[in-house]
């Protein structure tokens, strides 16, 4: 088969959702294409679609042999650099692409990038929505879930990439007209091994932006992630929460104001909405940056729905609003959810990761209360001591019962664990699902007695 890749012999590490879009992309391309897969082929599934393109499937675990006659591998973005699978490649001088890498060579429409280390799935989404408003066929793509390779094998106008560490660690040819930097705090440290390690990954996403017209959107608010954006080798356009200046992004009275092209109003973020201020503001800069007009910038914020478990409202009831932010993993991202709301009580708790919990400790006087769960309830217990009432919760049922009989009228319960859910839950989907499932039961309860 003829194609971009038909003189390559490629190992693809990982039959995931990144592994299995790379191997059916590089084959439609005219590679020879072999899986190599730790889990077991029970356990993989039909994996039909991609052998009838010829891919191999060796799967059961890795090899060295799995590298023989091999011109170059890539891998999937869960495995850490440390890997002996990587490390077999890397003795035999291959080159190792990851999905970024590869999409970057596939794709031939212009595209946008988003990293930081939360919100980066909101924004994309949020960036897209404009694009489309403006009348172009744009995807959101990348980490997201639906992979870079696949959408740049597609007939789309312009992709918005989600771009996660793993992914940026693992790639040189990203160049998209417009990048975005949200926000730095510590996070996957395990497989970068540093902060430092992490930092560089993020800044790789705009280290080719140097043709004229790119442009990189960053953070006023956040000094390290401001540090590393002011470092861009291009334009740079900032957002901010409170009132803009000259290419800036930023808030007046609740208003979204742009001063990018002259000064124009995009509309209030406000009520439930109000958690995403940063993650809007931050997709207005890159949709005008890219050349989309207000009101399209406009409509396509007006009419965005955020994805499942980051800061929507699952239920009402007795003037109190129950918001599952279940993918507030870590204490940064369960900051920002508290900075979206008033008069709250807040569920936190679950697999800690090491990560230091006393910053959460700034916001105890946001909070009318804490519920505590999880294998980091006396630590959470310990960091709101003294600064807020907290009690603690056997499950996320009980935690969402006590939470509600504790809330103001009018008030907020709101689910923004700061930990990863691993101790008691499969994923953090689940734990937002039985939060909400928990508040629609006392919602029904309450309009039957009342
Ligand atoms: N595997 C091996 N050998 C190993 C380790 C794993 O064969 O040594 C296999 C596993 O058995 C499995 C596959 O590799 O079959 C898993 O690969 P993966 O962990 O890279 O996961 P994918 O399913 O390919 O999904 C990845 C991203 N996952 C991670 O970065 C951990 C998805 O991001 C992403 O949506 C997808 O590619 C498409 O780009 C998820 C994520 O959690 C949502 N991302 C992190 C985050 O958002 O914080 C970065």
């Amino acid at each position: 088969m003829s194609g971009t890749f038909s003189d390559e012999r490629v190992v693809v590490i990982g039959a995931g959702v990144a592994g299995i879009a790379a191997a059916g992309a590089l084959a439609r391309e005219g590679a020879s294409v072999v899986i190599t897969e730790v889990r077991s082929r029970e356990q993989l599934g039909d994996l039909g679609a991609l052998e009838a393109l010829g891919v191999e499937v060796l799967a059961g675990g890795h090899d060295r042999s799995h590298f023989d006659g091999a011109t170059l591998v890539v891998t999937s973005p869960g495995i850490p650099p440390s890997a002996k699978v990587r490390r077999w490649a890397r003795e035999r001088d291959l080159p190792v692409w990851g999905e970024l890498e590869l999409g970057a060579r596939l794709v031939r429409v212009p595209y946008l990038a988003v990293t930081g280390t939360n919100g980066k799935t909101t924004t994309s989404g949020m960036i897209a929505a404009c694009l489309r408003a403006g009348g172009l066929d744009a995807v959101a793509c990348g980490n997201i879930g639906r992979p870079f390779p696949t959408a740049a094998l597609e007939q789309h106008d312009v992709l918005v990439v989600e771009a996660s560490s793993f992914q940026l660690a693992d790639q040189e040819s990203l160049h998209p007209r417009v990048s975005v930097l949200l926000n730095l705090a510590p996070d996957h440290l395990d497989w970068h091994g540093s902060f430092d390690a992490y930092v560089e990954a993020k800044r790789r996403i705009y280290a080719r932006q140097t043709s004229p017209g790119d442009v990189h959107v960053g953070d006023r608010d956040d000094d390290g992630a401001a540090r590393v954006s002011a470092e861009a080798p291009c334009r740079v356009v900032w957002f901010r929460s409170d009132d803009p200046g000259p290419d800036e992004v930023g808030y007046r009275d609740g208003t979204l104001l742009a001063m990018v092209n002259g000064s124009e109003e995009l509309g209030r973020i406000d009520g439930e909405r109000a958690g995403y201020r940063a993650d809007a503001a931050a997709a207005a800069a890159a949709a005008l940056a890219f050349g989309v007009t207000a009101p399209a910038v406009r409509d396509g914020l007006a009419g965005f729905a955020p994805e499942h478990h980051r800061g929507e409202t699952v239920a009402e009831a007795d003037g109190v609003r129950f918001v599952d932010n279940s993918k507030a993993t870590n204490v940064h991202a369960a900051i920002a959810a508290i900075d979206g709301v008033n008069d709250a009580v807040l569920i936190a708790g679950g697999r800690s990761k090491g990560q230091d919990l006393s910053p959460l400790a700034t916001r105890a006087g946001r909070l009318a209360a804490v519920v505590v769960l999880g294998e980091s309830a006396d630590a959470l217990a310990g960091v709101f001591d003294g600064l807020a009432v907290v009690l603690r919760a056997g499950s996320i049922e009980g935690a969402t019962e006590t939470a509600f009989e504790l809330a103001p009228r009018p008030g907020v319960v709101l689910l923004a664990p700061a930990c990863a859910s691993w101790d008691q839950f499969h994923d953090y989907r689940e734990r937002g699902e039985r939060f909400a499932i928990a508040a629609r039961s006392i919602a029904r309860g309450v309009r039957l007695d009342g």
